[in-house]
Formats: C-alpha cells, structure tokens, sequence
C-alpha cells in the first residue's frame, strides 16, 4: 500500500491526519503539485482526475477522493472508530463530511483558485485548461462565510460536528478551517464554537500530521 501525497496540499492532510489518529503508517510517494506532476502521464494513468491524495492498494487498485481513502482505511483499521459506531452516527459522520466537502472546502479552493497567480490557467483541478474567472473570488468568499455559520451553528449544538464523537467530519473541518486562511479567511474569530471546536481539535497530536 502507497499514499500519493503532497506535504503542502489540504486534502491529503485529511488522509495524514486519518492515518496518524488510527497510528498507522505507509509509504508515501510524493506528487509535487508546484512542479504540476499530477498532470504527468503517468500520474493522471493512476488518476486521471489529476488529484492527490491517492492510495495504492496492494493488489494495484488506486483509490482516489479523501472520503474513499478513509473508509477504506476506517474498514482495515477500525480502532479508534472515525466513521462512527451506529448507523445513525456513521449517517451523520457522512452528512457532515459531504457538507464540509461541497460547501466549504470547495468555496474556499474557488477563491484560491480564481485569485492566486499560480492557478492562472488551472483554475479547476484536473487536466482541462481553465482561465479564472475573477467574479468567483467573491462569490468564493460568500459561500465560505455562510459555511462558516452553518457549522458554528451546529457546533453550539454538541462537542463535535457529527455529534457525540470526534470523526472524519472533524478532520474535514479542521483542514477547511486551515485552509481558509491562506485565502485570509479567519473563521474562528467571530464564531466563539467553533473557536472552542478548533481548539480541541488543535490540541490533538494528529493534526501536525
Ligand atoms: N475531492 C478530492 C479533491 C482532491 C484535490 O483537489 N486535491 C488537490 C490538492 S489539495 C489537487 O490534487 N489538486 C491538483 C491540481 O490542482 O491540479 C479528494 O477528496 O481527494
């Protein structure tokens, strides 16, 4: 088993940070984004959506997407329980983790993507060329900020964004929340749960990962 991965990336920090809380650890090879190796030939022949992470399977499998990589890794190694233990927990777990997906981390990679130099014709992941469009950086920020309240509100609710226990959704998050600062978001300044949220999750070793 390998993890195609980029240190400096968000979304394989998600499966770093799994790994690391299931105290599991597996080779890596890594795509450096900056150099663009996940658009190589032989990178998009593993994943032709041009993405990390991926995980390699023993029998040559490649998985791609965060989600897919943790549930399987939550299947080989399901101590501690990341996905929730109960139907109703592991529902919500992937409620959650969907939410963070589609309407956080996704409006804050359509800011990035639409501001920064470096996406300058890559303004969506994968091969296809792609202007940027500057009308989405605001939007961007809209939608970042109304995701924002939607889980500070949840988080008035209980300790953990899925309900009674730290999950994968929590790891989404934290990452989201991070990676809304390259784009000089500050979500925790004025929303005081998710603060205290973010600060139970920053205690937790795995999150250097
Ligand atoms: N939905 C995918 C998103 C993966 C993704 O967008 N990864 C970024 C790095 S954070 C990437 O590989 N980008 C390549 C590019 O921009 O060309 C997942 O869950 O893994």
């Amino acid at each position: 088993m390998r993890l195609f991965d980029f240190n400096r990336a968000p979304n394989p920090r998600r499966v770093r940070i799994f790994l690391a809380e299931k105290q599991v650890e597996i080779p890596r090879v890594n795509v450096n984004l900056f150099r663009r190796e996940q658009l190589s030939p032989a990178f998009l022949a593993i994943n032709p959506g041009g993405t990390v992470p991926v995980l390699e399977l023993d029998d040559g499998t490649y998985l791609s997407e965060c989600l897919a990589i943790c549930h399987y890794l939550e299947a080989m190694h399901p101590e501690p329980a990341l996905f929730g233990t109960t139907p109703r927990q592991q529902a919500l777990t992937l409620m959650w983790a969907n939410i963070v997906d589609n309407e956080g981390m996704s409006a804050v990679a359509e800011v990035l993507r639409n501001l920064s130099p470096g996406f300058g014709d890559h303004a969506l992941p994968g091969p296809l060329a792609c202007a940027q469009i500057p009308a989405l950086i605001e939007r961007g920020r809209r939608r970042a900020e109304q995701f924002f309240d939607r889980v500070g509100q949840q988080l008035e609710r209980g300790p953990w964004l899925a309900g009674e226990d730290y999950s994968y959704a929590d790891i989404s998050l934290l990452v989201t929340t991070d990676f809304a600062g390259w784009v000089d978001i500050d979500p925790i300044r004025t929303r005081p749960s998710l603060q205290r949220w973010y600060e139970r999750v920053a205690a937790r070793p795995a999150v250097q990962a």
